[in-house]
């Protein structure tokens, strides 16, 4: 044994802290918010609403996705020409993923298989194999700004803003061809598909409203008017209202996704960018690129938080689990005041997820594809059901059909 002196062991014990203190502080899931002046990424516990690292990353972050396993964050430099890939276990920066010139928005298949990035400076869409870690395939767009891949996989819609042929530009996820565009008359912003798949929420430029489009007929419906200046507009599954962040007045609306008219606005910090919804479907998670913080809005009218983060904070990314339900070997979904706790989870193939209801009144749970539920679910009563293969299962209530919720299985 080597003798080491009492003050240097001192060190070591305390380099030894310093190095697990990030990563072991965050108890529950964790939050990345990309600050794009500082070109670094805050990760923040959501249990405790305290930041527990912070790193750097490629410059000007400006697109930022979890994969659905929770494992890898993906952060695109648009003042780069790199997707930074972040371990959720050490949160640090483990590659840099060569994409082309400037890229900003991205997307995921639901397999976590297929990284989509927005190269806007090469006018194309690279397809990422995140296996192999590298551009395995693109597709010509001009100008490509955002993207949003359809729930079933099948087909991509990108955001094209070059100047004069504004448009969403329909990519066939298979064939990797462009199968149609839809025109549009002002810039395209942020496009979203709703939890399941039929509608598509479209932010423009200079335009106070959210643009509504049947994703089956790709026809427009009504649009759902904002104050000025909407960004990012979705419907997440377990939520019965719609919300986009309004920058002009910094707020978060929620709105009736049928009526396509205002519930009610939720003031946040100035400029608001981004959002997403916690783990547990209870609060907003809402960037504010304005005040260089981030408002964590408590959706059952509680108290907003404020955390401050880096300079000019855009996208911000929530995990849906704390840790990859595959660590357990099972994961529990909870039925509690009438919605499915947490709404959206992610298991490996193989694995068992087990339904409990805390409820006072009965509930159930049908799948959308006819997998295997059960119609009533009493008080006190548990069921279980084990997903053998990859893939995306929609479930709502069998009691009340507003209760949505989902079950993403990953290759194990
Ligand atoms: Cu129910």
């Amino acid at each position: 044994m080597i003798a080491i002196p009492g003050f240097a062991r001192i060190f070591v014990v305390l380099a030894a802290l310093a190095a697990s203190a990030g990563p072991a502080l965050a108890a529950g899931p964790k939050a990345y918010v990309g600050n794009f002046k500082d070109s670094t990424v805050s990760v923040i516990d959501t249990g405790s609403e305290k930041v527990v690292a912070t790193l750097p990353v490629a410059a000007g972050p400006d697109g930022i996705l979890i994969a659905p396993d929770g494992r890898s964050v993906f952060v695109s430099g648009s003042g780069a020409a790199a997707v930074s890939e972040i371990d959720t276990a050490t949160d640090r920066v483990t590659r840099g993923i060569d994409v082309g010139k400037g890229p900003q928005g991205l997307a995921m298949t639901a397999d976590g298989k297929w990284l989509l990035v927005a190269v806007n400076g090469d006018d194309r869409v690279a397809f990422v194999d995140t296996s192999a870690h590298g551009v395995s395939a693109t597709v010509p767009v001009p100008k490509p700004h955002t993207i949003a891949i359809r729930p079933d996989g099948k087909q991509a819609y990108v955001a094209s803003q070059e100047p004069g042929h504004f448009a969403l530009v329909v990519i066939d996820m298979a064939t990797r061809a462009v199968v149609t565009q839809i025109p549009l008359d002002k810039p395209p912003r942020d496009l979203e598909f709703d939890h399941d798949g039929k509608t598509l929420y479209l932010t423009l430029a200079g335009v106070s409203a959210v643009q509504v489009l049947d994703a089956a007929t790709n026809q427009w419906g009504a649009p759902v008017p904002t104050g000025v200046s909407p960004h990012i507009a979705q419907h997440f599954a377990g939520m019965a209202s719609g919300v986009v962040v309004v920058q002009g007045p910094g707020e978060v609306m929620l709105f009736d996704p049928a009526a396509r008219t205002a519930v009610r606005s939720i003031p946040v910090g100035k400029q608001p960018h981004w959002l997403d919804l916690s783990a547990d479907g209870r609060k907003l998670w809402v960037s504010n690129e304005g005040s260089n913080d981030v408002s964590v809005v408590d959706l059952a009218g509680g108290p907003t938080h404020t955390v401050a983060v880096g300079n000019a904070p855009r996208k911000v990314a929530v995990q849906r689990t704390a840790q990859p339900a595959h660590a357990a070997g099972s994961a529990h979904v909870t039925i509690r005041n009438f919605a499915f706790e947490p709404a959206q989870i992610t298991v490996k193939a193989g694995q068992t997820v087990t339904w409990r209801n805390d409820d006072g009144a009965p509930h159930g749970v049908a799948f959308k594809d006819g997998t295997t539920g059960i119609d009533l679910l009493l008080p006190g009563k548990t069921f279980a059901q084990t997903f053998d293969k990859p893939g995306v299962h929609d479930y709502v209530c069998s009691v009340h059909a507003y209760m949505t919720a989902r079950v993403t299985v990953i290759a194990p």
